[in-house]
């Protein structure tokens, strides 16, 4: 008897026991489904790469984009690589459609090597100011153009900044276009870019960016030309004497992620993506803004000499670009071209 006792009070205890030990279980729903198990969150990593270094807005902007989405979501593990370390911006975009990387933020110039109509940003003195190429890049235009890269196996969110662009050398204090004559410039891979500098007067040669500071510094090429953010945070005054305001180009920033991604993604991140993208977007346009308006000062302190152009010289160099366009706008471009230019006459 007491042996039994004993049985049925050790039971007891060891019921009781596992009854204390089991999780709490919220009651199964109405369907009368097995409760979810919590399974830890596997989260798939997006690898963005870009050619300029952390200090650039346009890393500050990345590193928004990636505190904004993991605030959305907590499936994706932004990882950011700054200075060509993933590739230059070609290579970059050539990683989304293999499958190597998941973003980059490429200017538009090497756009135009995957989808033609891109070019249509690179004809020079096209924009005359940040706001009328907002406009048009946050417009149905500029949709239209992120779009068109889908069937390239990518996705474009949204347009960044990268800016006007101003010519820097070495050795000459070029106030003219004739003060170019025969400077061997370093370009962007993009047959626009390369006609409107031959029209300068100047040798272009196209290069990637991250070969660019050694080619400077070697005097393989006398001068560049980048927007002031980019010419202060490379450095570029420690191998180039003077900076020439000739704002000859507007260079927007594509900042896209592979398709394939994109497409494996649940509503909820796409939402948080997009979300992301467009408030890291503005916070980049604003340090780049800021950046592109103070740090000419910076050059100059720096021992660069900054020339601003006459309106007669700026008026040179206008004309100049002006007589490339009909080569290039052609099919295509030409149609987009028209429809920017209507719509800046606005
Ligand atoms: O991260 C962007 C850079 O890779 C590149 O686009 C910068 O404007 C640029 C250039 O001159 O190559």
């Amino acid at each position: 008897m007491k042996r039994s006792l004993a049985i049925l009070l050790t039971l007891m205890l060891v019921v009781g026991l596992f009854a204390g030990c089991t999780p709490k279980q919220e009651p199964a729903a109405e369907t009368g489904s097995a409760p979810a198990e919590s399974k830890p969150v596997e989260k798939r990593v997006m690898r963005i790469g870009i050619g300029l270094n952390e200090d650039h807005p346009q890393f500050k902007g990345l590193e928004k984009f990636k505190e904004e989405l993991n605030s959305r979501v907590d499936t994706i593990d932004v990882q950011l690589f700054a200075n060509s370390a993933l590739g230059d911006d070609r290579a970059m975009m050539e990683g989304l459609q293999l499958g190597t990387q998941e973003g980059t933020c490429p200017s538009t110039a090497p756009i135009g090597n995957f989808v033609e109509e891109f070019k249509v940003f690179d004809f020079p003195y096209l924009f005359p100011n940040e706001a009328a190429a907002d406009k048009i890049l946050d417009g149905e235009i500029g949709q239209e153009l992120l779009d068109s890269l889908s069937a390239k196996g990518i996705k474009g969110l949204v347009y960044w900044e990268n800016g006007f662009r101003q010519l820097t050398n070495r050795q000459v204090e070029v106030k003219t276009p004739e003060d170019m004559k025969g400077l061997k410039v370093r370009t962007m891979e993009n047959p626009i870019h390369l006609a409107a500098f031959r029209a300068f007067g100047a040798n272009p040669t196209p290069m990637a960016f991250g070969e660019l500071f050694t080619a400077l510094q070697q005097k393989t090429v006398d001068g560049q030309e980048n927007p002031i953010a980019t010419i202060y945070y490379n450095k570029f005054y420690e191998v180039q004497g003077y900076t020439t305001l000739t704002n000859h180009l507007y260079s927007p920033f594509v900042f896209m992620i592979s398709q394939k991604f994109w497409d494996e993604s649940t509503p909820e991140e796409q939402e948080a993506i997009m979300e992301a993208a467009k408030i890291a977007r503005d916070h980049e346009r604003q340090l780049n803004r800021e950046a592109n308006e103070t740090l000419s000062k910076e050059l100059e302190a720096n021992g660069m000499k900054v020339v601003e152009l006459t309106p007669e010289a700026l008026q040179a160099f206008q004309t100049k670009a002006q007589a490339i366009y009909g080569e290039f706008a052609q099919g295509k471009i030409a149609e987009y071209l028209d429809r920017v230019q209507k719509e800046l006459a606005k």
